[in-house]
C-alpha cells in the first residue's frame, strides 16, 4: 500500500463522518471518493510567489502543530508535488477573499484569489484536519473540491476593554479565534467613561489618570443601594503594544477598527483634562455603568484641537481605513447650559443641541478624511445631519441602518436584537453569570439577517456586513468574555460568511458539536451546547 492510497477502513470512517464539520459552511463542497493521507513526511509547499505565500505556509505549519502535533516542513518550490499541501495565490475569483481547495489522493492544493483567500483556505484545511480524522501517525483528509467566498465584506466582533480591561495576550487569542472562523474585523472599543485604554504621547494624563478608577460597582446597576468594591482598577495599552497587536491581526487578515468615543462617554478623558468639558469639572473616572451627563464641550476650540491631536496619533497607529468615533448616548444637558456651546450654536446657525452634535461629528469627519481615514460611528451620528461620507453602525435596531443605506451611506448592522453578546444566553438566569439583562440565544443569532427586508437590491449593496458587540460591564475576566462570546460568535461567523439560502440551524448545530473541539484545543471557555 502506498502512502496516499486509501484503505477500506479509512474510507469507511470518512463515510460515517460525512459531511465535514466546517464552520462557517463553505459556498460549495463536492465530495469525491478517497482520501489524502497526511503523514509526518508530507511537505507544505509555498509556490514561489514571494513572502505572503510563504508566511501563510509557515502559519499553516504552526497551526497544524498546535492542533494535531504534526510538525511539517515548509519548502518554497515552483513545482506542485505529491504528498504535499500546496499553497498559492492564483485564483481569479474576483474578491481577494475567495479560494478553492482541492484535495485528491495525491495532494491538497489551496489557491487563494488574494492572501486573505489563501488564508481562509488554510482555515478550511485546518478544520478538515482537526478534530475528526486524526490519529497519531496520519491525518485523513477526504477528497473534496471546495470553492468558497464570503457573503459579506464586514465580518466582525467588537470588544469593550474599558468597562473591564483585557491584556494583549487575550486580545490576540480573540483575534486567532475570529480568524479561525474567517472573520476579518476587530472593533476595539478603547475609550469610555470607565477608562481610557490607549497611550497617547501628547496627553500622558489620559492614561496616568484616565486609565484608572478608584473602585467599581458591585452587582447589577439596578440593585439598590449601590455597593462599590473599593479596589483601584485599570490598565492601558502602550503604543508599542498596540503596534504589536495590529501586526498580529494583519498576519491573520483582520483589520482593527479603533474606537475613540465622542462627544459622550468621555468622562475618563475629562477626568484627566477637565478643560475640554463644559463645566471644568472636576471629574472622576466613572466607577459604575450607564450614561453620564458630562461630555466634551462642543463650544471650545480647545476640545477640537485636543481630539484632532488624539486622532492623529490613533491614525498613525492603526493602518486600517476606518476610525470609529462613537457618537452614541450623548446627553445634551451640559450643552444646554454652557455659554460656549450656546455661542457656537448661534455662530453656526444651529437650531438645537442635536444639530450641535451633528456639527461636532461632521467637523471630526473632515479631519479624519484629511488624514486619509474614513469615519464610522454608532447610529446617533444620523441625528441632525449625517456627515457626508460616514459609515453607520446600526445598533438601536435596523432603522438607523435603513435610513443610512437609503441616503447612500454604507452600513454595518449590529442591532441589539441579534448582536449583543452581553445579553443572557438562557431564559433561566439562575444558572447563568450575572449579565446586563435581556435574552439572546444561539438560534436567534443564527437567524439574523444583516440585510433588512425593506431595502431594495440597490440600497442593500450599502450593507457591508455585521458584527457582534461585546460590552463588558458584567464581564470581569477573560473566561467570562469567552463564555459570552462562544459559541454565539460561531453562529455570527456563518451569518456573515455563508449565503442565507444555505443556512440551516439544525445542520449548524451538528457541525458545531465537532467545531467546539477546536475551541477546546485553544482553551476557550465556551458555553455548553444546551439551553
Ligand atoms: C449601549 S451600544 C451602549 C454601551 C453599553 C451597551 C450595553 C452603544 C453604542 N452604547 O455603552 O455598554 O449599551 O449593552
Amino acid at each position: 500500500m502506498t502512502l496516499n492510497s486509501c484503505s477500506t477502513e479509512r474510507k469507511l470512517t470518512f463515510q460515517k463522518n460525512r459531511p465535514l464539520a466546517l464552520v462557517p459552511l463553505p459556498l460549495s463542497v463536492k465530495y469525491n471518493d478517497g482520501n489524502f493521507i497526511l503523514t509526518k513526511s508530507t511537505k507544505i509547499i509555498a509556490l514561489s510567489q514571494g513572502k505572503e505565500t510563504r508566511d501563510i505556509a509557515e502559519y499553516l505549519s504552526q497551526q497544524l502543530k498546535t492542533l494535531c502535533g504534526f510538525d511539517l516542513d515548509v519548502i518554497t518550490s515552483n513545482e506542485i508535488k505529491s504528498n504535499a499541501i500546496v499553497v498559492k495565490i492564483s485564483n481569479k475569483s474576483g474578491t481577494p477573499e475567495a479560494y478553492t481547495l482541492s484535495a485528491t489522493m495525491k495532494n491538497v492544493v489551496i489557491d487563494g484569489a488574494g492572501g486573505s483567500g489563501l488564508f481562509y483556505g488554510v482555515q478550511t484545511f485546518l478544520q478538515m484536519a482537526y478534530p475528526q480524522y486524526s490519529d497519531k501517525s496520519t491525518i485523513t483528509i477526504p477528497c473534496t473540491e471546495i470553492a468558497d467566498k464570503p457573503e459579506f465584506e464586514w465580518r466582525g466582533m467588537h470588544l469593550d476593554v474599558c468597562r473591564h480591561f483585557f491584556p494583549v495576550e487575550f486580545v490576540k487569542k480573540m483575534i486567532d479565534m475570529l480568524a479561525m472562523q474567517k472573520m476579518n474585523t476587530f472593533h476595539w472599543h478603547l475609550t469610555d467613561d470607565q477608562g481610557w485604554r490607549v497611550e497617547i504621547k501628547q496627553y500622558p494624563k489620559l492614561t496616568s489618570i484616565g486609565a484608572w478608577r478608584d473602585e467599581t460597582l458591585v452587582g447589577h446597576l439596578d440593585r439598590k443601594p449601590e455597593k462599590y468594591d473599593g479596589i483601584r482598577y485599570g490598565g492601558f495599552y502602550t503604543q508599542d503594544q498596540i503596534r504589536e497587536v495590529v501586526k498580529y491581526a494583519q498576519s491573520r487578515y483582520i483589520t482593527i477598527v479603533p474606537e475613540i468615543e465622542m462627544p459622550g462617554h468621555a468622562v475618563a478623558a475629562l477626568s484627566a483634562y477637565p478643560e475640554y468639558s463644559c463645566t471644568g469639572g472636576p471629574f472622576k473616572v466613572y466607577p459604575k455603568w450607564g450614561i453620564t451627563e458630562d461630555a466634551y464641550c462642543a463650544g471650545k476650540e480647545g476640545t477640537f484641537e485636543f481630539l484632532e491631536n488624539v486622532l492623529s496619533e490613533v491614525a498613525d497607529l492603526f493602518p486600517g481605513k476606518y476610525i470609529h468615533v462613537g457618537g452614541d448616548e450623548c446627553l445634551k444637558n451640559r450643552w444646554k447650559e454652557c455659554p460656549d456651546c450656546q455661542k457656537r450654536m448661534k455662530d453656526e446657525n444651529l437650531a438645537n443641541e442635536t444639530e450641535l452634535q451633528s456639527y461636532f461629528i461632521k467637523r471630526m469627519e473632515i479631519f479624519l478624511n484629511s488624514k486619509g481615514k474614513k469615519m464610522i460611528g454608532w447610529d446617533e451620528i444620523l441625528e441632525g445631519e449625517l456627515p457626508a461620507r460616514a459609515t453607520v453602525m446600526s445598533w438601536r435596531g435596523y432603522q438607523g441602518g435603513i435610513e443610512a443605506a437609503r441616503s447612500g451611506h454604507n452600513v454595518v448592522m449590529t442591532p441589539t436584537s441579534h448582536c449583543y453578546f452581553d445579553f443572557y444566553q438562557s431564559q433561566d438566569r439562575s444558572k447563568e453569570p450575572l449579565s446586563i439583562g435581556n435574552f439572546l440565544p444561539l438560534d436567534r443569532v443564527y437567524a439574523f439577517n444583516p440585510v433588512p427586508a425593506d431595502l431594495s437590491d440597490n440600497e442593500a449593496t450599502h450593507i457591508l456586513g455585521a458584527q457582534a458587540n461585546v460590552w463588558t460591564e458584567y464581564m470581569a475576566t477573560d473566561k467570562q468574555v469567552e463564555y459570552m462570546v462562544f459559541p454565539r460568535i460561531c453562529a455570527m461567523a456563518e451569518v456573515v460568511w455563508t449565503p442565507r439560502n444555505q443556512q440551516k440551524f439544525s445542520d449548524f448545530v451538528t457541525r458545531l458539536e465537532k467545531h467546539v473541539k477546536r475551541l477546546e484545543k485553544y482553551g476557550v471557555n465556551y458555553r455548553a451546547l444546551k439551553n
